[in-house]
């Protein structure tokens, strides 16, 4: 049975009757807050690494570094943004403190800030600058602010985790709508700590009080998304090559993970059997680094690897975090720029004409309507004849559930229908999958659904042919 569906609370409230008890329009949980499919709509967005390190040459400061060090001659927030909008990314999250626990911000609570700084002598507020350069370009701001200090003295005791909350509380309250919290999972070891140079180790579990900081986050920022291992906004996706797995439940058994865990080979798939909706954020710097280093000026990933990564990330149920290392200049270095920039252009070029025939719910671009789709019953997509094709997207919807476990893709070459290999497993969908396959000749292609948790949900189908003038 297959329909054309109006998914809305409406109809789970009987505003359609017809639909309310039909068994497809039943929640299958766990199910997303709307604030995390708003979130994972976003699909890239950037990180931004800067501080200290940047001027030390340093990806993980000791802590003793003199703020004196720190002194951008040119920085310039608004060339950061621009940059991030010419990327096609809808946000950007700041390092506001690293592990080195140098602040961007001037916070009550230390000196080891941006106030002891020659930067505008000490004058200046980089989180202030970056939120309101978001603001006029439309952009959502995020902050990390990192559990793990290496400067401060009582790190350790139990006074730092009150000073980290007082922090958070400060960065929450005083720049406007937040869209993320970054929560390091780096954490406890050797430090300058006050001068005491030595080791530190704490309970990861327990040290910080996560449930005070989310509950602190959520009462400030209701929206937040909160990054960590184990969320609980979004996960992370278990390596830093911004690479998701090819079968990717947005689920975790939320008890089981905290950040710093060890499995984190459980973070690429996620959970098939958790209780709590956990979508992966695949985090991946344009540089080998974090942080800015000159000599990393040749090794700036290229527009090609770019888009290969967007497949493996936006293209396997997950989100892209693309850092960029901000330069001594305080500006993105120009090669970095061109490079994301040329990236977003390829994408665009690629999945901008569905070669779908319009008018049906999964395939009218519209995320709200649906297609319910049963096992083993094939949907056709139908092509214009001869059409040449070599990339699929499929989106679920996800409001109410993620459902399929396993699915076949298959063309039609005018005598019978030819499995298309994706070279990679066709298992999850979730919000969004994009295959890449070669160039196929057709008017037919045809989805099949394998196995599912419960009735299948297709929110979007679209065909695209990329041009194969590049390596792939
Ligand atoms: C890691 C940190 O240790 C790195 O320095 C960096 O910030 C990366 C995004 O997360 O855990």
């Amino acid at each position: 049975m297959k329909r054309v569906l109006l998914a809305s609370l409406f109809a789970l409230t009987g505003g359609l009757p017809a639909l309310s008890r039909d068994e497809a329009v039943i929640p299958c949980p766990p199910l997303p807050m709307p604030q995390q499919v708003a979130w994972q709509q976003m699909e890239t967005y950037a990180f931004v690494h800067f501080g200290l390190n940047t001027f030390t040459d340093q990806e993980w400061g000791y802590g003793d570094v003199p703020p004196e060090m720190f002194n951008p001659t040119a920085l310039d927030c608004e060339q950061w943004v621009r940059t991030f909008v010419e990327a096609g990314m809808k946000g950007v999250i700041l390092t506001a403190k690293h592990h080195d626990g140098f602040c961007l911000w001037p916070t009550k609570y230390t000196d080891y800030s941006i106030r002891g700084t020659p930067y505008l002598d000490g004058k200046g507020d980089i989180v202030r600058q970056l939120a309101e350069a978001c603001r006029k370009y439309g952009l959502k701001l995020g902050l990390y602010l990192s559990p793990w200090d290496r400067h401060q003295a009582f790190y350790g005791t139990p006074l730092y985790p009150e000073y980290y909350l007082l922090q958070m509380e400060e960065l929450l309250t005083g720049y406007g709508d937040v869209f993320e919290v970054w929560l390091d999972g780096a954490n406890g070891g050797n430090g300058w700590y006050g001068g005491a140079k030595e080791e530190r180790k704490i309970d990861r579990r327990t040290y910080y009080n996560y449930p005070r900081i989310c509950e602190t986050i959520h009462r400030l920022q209701p929206d937040a998304i909160v990054f960590s291992d184990g969320g609980p906004g979004c996960r992370w996706v278990g390596n830093e090559r911004g690479i998701a797995s090819p079968t990717n439940w947005a689920f975790l058994r939320r008890a089981d993970v905290y950040p710093g865990y060890p499995h984190s080979n459980e973070l690429g798939p996620g959970h098939a059997d958790g209780d709590t909706w956990m979508p992966a954020e695949c985090d991946v710097s344009i540089r080998p680094g974090w942080f800015y280093h000159k000599q990393e000026d040749e090794k700036v990933k290229t527009p090609e690897q770019l888009v290969d990564i967007y497949y493996r990330s936006v293209g396997r149920n997950a989100t892209m975090l693309l850092n960029f290392p901000v330069d001594r200049t305080g500006r993105i270095h120009p090669i970095d720029s061109a490079n994301a920039v040329a990236f977003h252009k390829c994408i665009q070029q690629e999945l901008s004409r569905n070669l779908l025939q319009a008018g049906e719910a999964e395939a009218d671009s519209n995320f709200e309507t649906y297609k319910v789709l049963q096992t083993g019953e094939p949907l056709e997509l139908r092509l214009p004849p001869k059409t040449k094709v070599n990339r699929l997207l499929l989106q679920e919807y996800i409001p109410l559930g993620q459902r399929v476990k396993a699915f076949r893709i298959e063309y039609h070459d005018g005598k019978a229908w030819q499995a298309i290999d994706a070279g990679e497993e066709t298992t999850t969908i979730g919000y969004k999958r994009i295959l890449r396959f070669p160039t196929v000749q057709t008017k037919r292609l045809r989805l099949t659904i394998l196995d599912s948790r419960a009735p299948v949900l297709l929110s979007e189908a679209a065909a695209f042919y990329a041009p194969e003038h590049r390596k792939e």
